[in-house]
């Protein structure tokens, strides 16, 4: 069987050409489970478009049999179009990811859409293809035995099966097939500060999953509420092969929450300064959550090659974060964690939320104010986006005004406000996250800092870009969706 596995080309603003870790974990399983023809295409940095991919192949005799789809929220339009153009074609159309979890529905509704797969699709996908290979149809009645699984029955109807619980043992899932993507593309994990060295070899590694906070705002339908970390050593394994196997020159952490068990954060770091491979540095991407941290790990972040931590500050109000996003974590416990890293000798960035229900003026000053005081290296200002099964989204629902229903507006890194609720318009909300930027980086200090940097001149293009559609309000030509 012939399998294409497809992230969509994306046009959010600031995406960054990341490894798929998720099409990378499913590569992998297919491969241990003996589908050996696989050809992963990631939007991100492919130089032909997925028709052509799927018109060449024809063209060679060698169509393929199946295409899947990921797509988060934001990309479940591209991921339509593409199975549109995979379906034309005579290929079984499979969707997965964050958006087909939180609402399947609404995409086998579409003809172009054959199945879709809730949840983690390692083994649900194996399970897919293992009933398909025998020439048996997307409606075959044996497809309600593979959980997680939505799909159309003989009579066109649409079932749900039960949910695929969550897979406790991480180690036991084979390692993401790195091997099979366009390695040498992914230059960068942060095209901010990163993206120095066109060269750069830039990758990510998920070390748990999962997290038992229940903040607002939060997304979490793939790794859900409950926390699963791998083994330090299957870390190390994958650690190991990014660094000696693919020669990476930078490493991201994306877990939702790596460092829940600090005693398990610091056995990570020691093991990376005993396996050497503390020589290349590393980044979290995602914000580690400041009231699992303290000096000691920073530490030995530091000596394990960390160069630099997130920290999900959100609000610079006690009273929105505790009680409209809780985010169970005081400012005093943010400034503590700052202090920590920095007296540790790493970079700092800080992501701050815009606009949340029940914000005023006020409370987006004192946000500002706290972004001012902490003065992370990075500060990312974001307005609040209300994806599908939050407790924001339910709000929004119940209280509010939601502006838009394209799916492709929900970027959390847009400028632009996704709702109103009660007095405080968008309007507000768009102006205290343009000051923020202005506020912040036009600081003399800063200035002089970013002057110093040579990305600032490598890049001049896509900073005056940015800084326009920052700062002033105009919409960026480029990357802006
Ligand atoms: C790393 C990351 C990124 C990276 C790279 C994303 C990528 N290409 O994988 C970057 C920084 C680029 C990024 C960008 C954005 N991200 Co992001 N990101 C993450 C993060 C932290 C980890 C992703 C990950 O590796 N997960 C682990 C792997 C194993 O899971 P997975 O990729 O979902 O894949 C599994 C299943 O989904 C399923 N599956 C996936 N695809 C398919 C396909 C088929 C055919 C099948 C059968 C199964 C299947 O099987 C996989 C294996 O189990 C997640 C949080 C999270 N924990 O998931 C947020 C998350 C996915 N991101 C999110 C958001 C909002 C964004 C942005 C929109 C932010 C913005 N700029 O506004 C952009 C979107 C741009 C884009 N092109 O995708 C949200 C999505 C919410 C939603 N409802 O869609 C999440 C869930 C974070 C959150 N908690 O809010 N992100
Ligand atoms: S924002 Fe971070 S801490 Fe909060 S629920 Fe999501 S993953 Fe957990």
């Amino acid at each position: 069987m012939r399998i294409l596995l497809v992230s969509p080309e994306s046009k959010v603003w600031n995406s960054r050409a990341h490894l798929h870790n998720g099409l990378g974990y499913l590569a992998g399983s297919l491969l241990a489970n003996g589908y050996t023809d696989v050809t992963l295409h990631d939007g991100a940095v492919e130089t032909e478009s997925l028709a052509q991919v799927l018109d060449r192949a024809i063209a060679d005799g060698r169509p393929y049999d199946m295409v899947g789809i990921s797509a988060p929220t934001v990309l479940i339009e591209n991921a339509w179009a593409g199975a549109r153009d995979a379906k034309a074609r005579g290929a079984i159309t499979i969707l997965g990811g964050p958006h087909l979890t939180l609402q399947p529905d609404e995409s086998l509704q579409k003809p172009e859409v054959d199945l879709v797969v809730r949840g983690e699709g390692e083994d649900a996908l194996v399970e897919i293809l293992h009933i398909l290979e025998d020439g048996r149809s997307v409606n075959d009645v044996r497809l309600r035995n593979v959980l997680g699984l939505s799909w159309r029955d003989a009579a066109g109807k649409v079932m749900h099966n039960l949910d695929r619980p969550l897979r406790p043992d991480l180690d036991n899932i084979p390692l993401p097939a790195y091997h099979l993507f366009k390695i040498e593309r992914y230059t960068n994990l942060n095209p901010m500060t990163d993206g120095l060295d066109p060269n750069a070899r830039a990758y990510t590694i998920v070390t748990s999953r999962g997290c038992p906070y229940k903040c607002t705002y939060c997304s979490k339908p793939i790794t859900g509420d409950t926390w699963r970390p791998r083994s330090v050593e299957n870390v190390i394994k994958e650690w190991r092969m990014l660094v000696r196997d693919f020669h990476a020159t930078e490493i991201g952490l994306t877990d939702d929450i790596w460092n829940l068990d600090l005693k398990r954060a610091k056995a990570l770091c020691r093991a990376l300064i005993d396996e050497k491979l503390n020589t290349v540095p590393w980044v979290t991407i995602h914000g580690m959550k400041v009231n699992h941290t303290d000096l000691e790990l920073f530490q030995l972040m530091k000596a394990a090659g960390c160069k630099r931590v997130g920290f999900g500050v959100e609000n610079g109000d006690e009273q929105i974060l505790k009680k409209v996003i809780r985010k169970a974590q005081t400012l005093d416990m943010v400034r503590h964690a700052f202090k920590n890293a920095k007296a540790a000798g790493l970079q700092t960035m800080g992501f701050f939320i815009f606009g949340m229900p029940y914000e005023t003026e006020e409370t987006m000053e004192k946000t500002i104010q706290i972004a001012l005081e902490l003065d992370p290296d990075l500060a990312h200002f974001m307005i609040a986006a209300p994806y599908p099964g939050t407790e924001l989204w339910k709000l929004v629902e119940k209280e509010g005004i939601l502006f838009s229903h394209n799916w492709d507006d929900y970027a959390i890194q847009a400028d632009k406000a996704h709702f109103q609720i009660g007095d405080l318009t968008a309007d507000v909300v768009e102006r205290k996250w343009r000051e923020a930027h202005r506020r912040f980086y036009l600081r003399p200090s800063r200035i002089a800092r970013r002057l110093m940097m040579p990305d600032t001149w490598r890049n001049l293009p896509r900073r005056v870009q940015d800084v326009s559609r920052m700062m002033l309000g105009a919409r960026a030509s480029a990357g802006a969706h």
